[in-house]
């Protein structure tokens, strides 16, 4: 049952209706019979052949055989939770008559899912790629979906090369390889072929594809959605969530270590933080244009390839997204949610984006095989608060037991119900817009500019990310047998910025480009950067403190304690499991052996001090490497007096020390020395205020073997 602070109405409705508990009862068939054996099956005889008339058997297996659905085609692997949202304020009301966006009293329940695109249900978690993000409002207006995604552009412009899209950037069809990757050859073969794929390959190679956390990531409604007044007038409006712990990203050759250290990373980060209490929050924004403003952008609003720049078109807060509730069963809710773009409520309505309107056809298209039939809206995750009542009727499924002798509209035997509602008592009301065309297929000259942003967000790009960036594009291209496909994307990389093709192609084995061959525009959006994310907090990161027989116990309880009190979670990991002990022979709890885990599982790494402790740790090829491990992926590292031992055993460079240069040390390294047997009151405070900026990026690794 569902606890008091999540209550709302999904959670009630689903408590009532949905959830089974096998708590104090027995075991029955689908039938209701209640079954004495269910390890053999009926034979004749001991040894003898298994009888048909065994319907427990029977059903038991077929059940077993069915229990598999298809995979989503794209988002296949993801995770889930239950929620709420609540906007601050009800400033939107002038816009929009949505009123889980506009009451500020209300708490909207949600459903939200994250997902990663091209790898299978079984697939990594920490591949580069898009993540998914999609929420289910479950409004009293009926339910609303926000089907996002982590970049706020896409692929291409027009739904119809979604197929052929899809084709490239999944396992090749000869050899089903690579699960998971974007590195091969027909993913890029696409690219090279279709520019206009060129801004969100920019995005795909950054460190947005490689998030720390799902709840450190941005979300985007990515297409011009319109929002609807009382009035009956339309603004154009794109969404955005912000994390509230700011966005964060993983290094490369982290995230490949962690898929196999732990596949589960994002999935188990985001069960973890609510299994603990720790929510995650975003907050909603808008950026709002008036429809007189369509036409004064270098770029179309109806183009899902471009942004518009937040310097342009500031985003405003709408109010706050909690995820705080785990699913009871992953297959039930996480699997069997179905969203769709065209789940909108009055007060949201559609553009033209040639993109969205084929996802309006895709997503209940594609529910109908995944789910099997008509009527997966009426599956617990996906029915609505709001009362449903129309005349569909049967179907695979059919849960509701219909009453009355007519399912038809109109009637005279029903006393015509249901009946229609008017605007007045909330129905839905199609936005007027006018339009007046030839039927032709043919994409406007206006969605024709495939580089300038990717430009623009390449000149926004902070060193360390422009690094990152390149490496990107080298090891996925490196991976591209076809030489031609090689060149063909340095060419286009040359249109984007003229220093990014040539650090590229000399990586690659491709002449670099001789001269630019557009003019780099010289503009940028400094909120693309992740460099000016949220960095005031080091809430649920997780910090490995390392220790062995003989460690400072007193150390060990003060770092565990500080950590705690600011948010993070410390985890004590020894040479082995159990209680270990200080050199005056104090407890200290081991929260698991180091060699269950690994250093890219961690955000920060702290050795405290003890002689004994840390010439064991010194001694351990596995604790060492960790360290260097964790050095190389620009991760805090702090030590307590003896401790800085062993990160020079490590090769952890520029320590600072007593006496040490202060402008040559690493930022990213804390020492401390004892000062009447306990660490020195700054201590901590230093080491948190580094792990709120995540990375130490200024830190040069490359030297770094690990
Ligand atoms: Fe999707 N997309 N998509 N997509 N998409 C699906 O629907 C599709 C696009 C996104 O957690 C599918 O239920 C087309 C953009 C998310 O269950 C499918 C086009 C954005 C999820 C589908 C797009 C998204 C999906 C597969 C181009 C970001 C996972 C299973 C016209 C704004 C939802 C399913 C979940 C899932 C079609 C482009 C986001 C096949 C045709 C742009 C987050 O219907």
């Amino acid at each position: 049952m569902t606890s008091q602070s999540q209550s709302n109405d999904k959670q009630e409705q689903l408590d009532q209706h949905n959830r089974k508990d096998p708590q104090d009862t027995y075991l029955t068939t689908d039938q209701g019979v209640r079954v004495d054996h269910t390890d053999d099956a009926l034979t004749v005889g001991e040894r003898g052949p298994t009888l048909l008339e065994d319907f427990h058997f029977r059903e038991k297996v077929t059940h077993f055989d069915h229990e598999r659905i298809p995979e989503r085609v794209v988002h296949a692997r993801g995770s889930g939770a239950y929620g709420f949202f609540q906007p601050y304020s009800d400033w939107l009301s002038d816009y929009t008559v949505a009123r889980f966006l506009t009451d500020p009293q209300k708490q909207t329940p949600v459903f939200t899912r994250f997902s990663t695109v091209q790898g299978p249900r079984g697939s990594n978690d920490t591949v580069r790629d898009v993540r998914g993000f999609a929420t289910k409002f479950y409004t009293d207006q009926g339910n609303y979906d926000l089907v996002a995604n982590n970049m706020p552009v896409f692929f291409i412009h027009d739904g119809i090369k979604f197929p052929d899209f899809v084709h490239a950037v999944k396992p090749e069809p000869h050899n089903e390889i690579p699960t998971g990757a974007s590195a091969h050859d027909s993913l890029w073969d696409f690219v090279q072929l279709q520019p206009e794929t060129i801004h969100m390959m920019m995005w795909l190679m950054s460190d947005r594809a490689i998030p720390r956390s799902y709840r450190m990531m941005q979300g985007f409604g990515v297409h011009t959605f319109r929002f609807v007044n009382a009035e009956g007038k339309g603004t154009f409006v794109k969404f955005h969530w912000k994390p509230m712990l700011g966005t964060h990203s993983l290094v490369w050759d982290e995230t490949q270590k962690i898929a196999g250290k732990n596949p589960d990373f994002n999935r188990g980060d985001l069960w973890d933080a609510i299994a603990s209490g720790q929510y995650p929050e975003w907050e909603l924004g808008v950026q709002l244009v008036d429809e007189s403003r369509e036409f004064d952008f270098d770029f179309d609003l109806l183009d899902a390839t471009k942004i518009i720049p937040e310097e342009e078109v500031p985003v405003q807060p709408v109010g706050k997204l909690t995820l705080n509730r785990n699913p009871d069963n992953f297959f039930a809710e996480t699997e069997q949610v179905a969203f769709h773009t065209a789940n909108i409520v009055p007060g949201i309505d559609f553009t033209n984006d040639p993109l969205l309107q084929a996802r309006n056809f895709s997503y209940l298209d594609t529910q109908l095989i995944r789910l099997g039939g008509p009527n997966f809206a009426q599956l617990p995750t996906n029915r609505p608060v709001a009362e449903v009542s129309n005349n569909q009727r049967d179907g695979y499924g059919q849960m509701r037991v219909h009453q009355s002798r007519t399912s038809y509209f109109k009637n005279s035997l029903s006393g015509g119900c249901p009946v229609l509602a008017g605007t007045d008592n909330g129905a839905f009301a199609h936005y007027q817009e006018k339009v007046d065309g030839a039927k032709i297929r043919k994409r406007s000259e206006s969605f024709q500019d495939y580089y300038s942003q990717a430009t623009l967000f390449w000149n926004s790009m902070s060193d360390w990310e422009q690094e990152h960036i390149v490496a990107a594009y080298r090891f996925e291209l490196g991976k591209v047998d076809h030489m031609h496909v090689r060149e063909g994307v340095v060419e286009h990389l040359n249109h984007v910025d003229h220093d990014l093709a040539v650090r590229v192609a000399r990586g690659i084995g491709v002449t670099p480009p001789a001269e630019a061959a557009t003019t780099n525009h010289g503009r940028s959006s400094p909120a693309l950067s992740q460099t000016n994310t949220v960095k005031d907090t080091i809430a649920t990161r997780q910090v490995a403190v390392l220790v062995a027989e003989g460690v400072d116990a007193a150390e060990v309880e003060q770092i565990r304690q500080g950590l705690t009190e600011r948010g993070a979670i410390p985890d004590v990991l020894g040479l082995q499991d159990g209680t270990i002990h200080s050199a005056d022979a104090a407890d200290v709890r081991v929260d698991r052996a180091i060699n269950t885990v690994a250093s890219v599982l961690y955000d920060a790494v702290i050795v405290p001090g003890g002689s004994e402790s840390v010439n064991a740790l010194s001694g351990d090829g596995y604790a060492v490497h960790f360290v260097t491990e964790a050095y190389k992926h620009a991760k805090p590292i702090a030590a307590c007096e003896e401790g800085i031992a062993l990160l020079q055993r490590a090769g952890v460079g520029n320590i600072p020390r007593a006496g040490s240069d202060a402008a040559a040390t690493d930022k990213g390294v804390v020492t401390a020395a004892h000062t009447d047997g306990s660490l020195p009151a700054d201590f901590l405070e230093q080491f948190a205020t580094v792990l709120a900026g995540h990375r130490v990026w200024e830190r040069k690794t490359d030297s770094v073997p690990a």
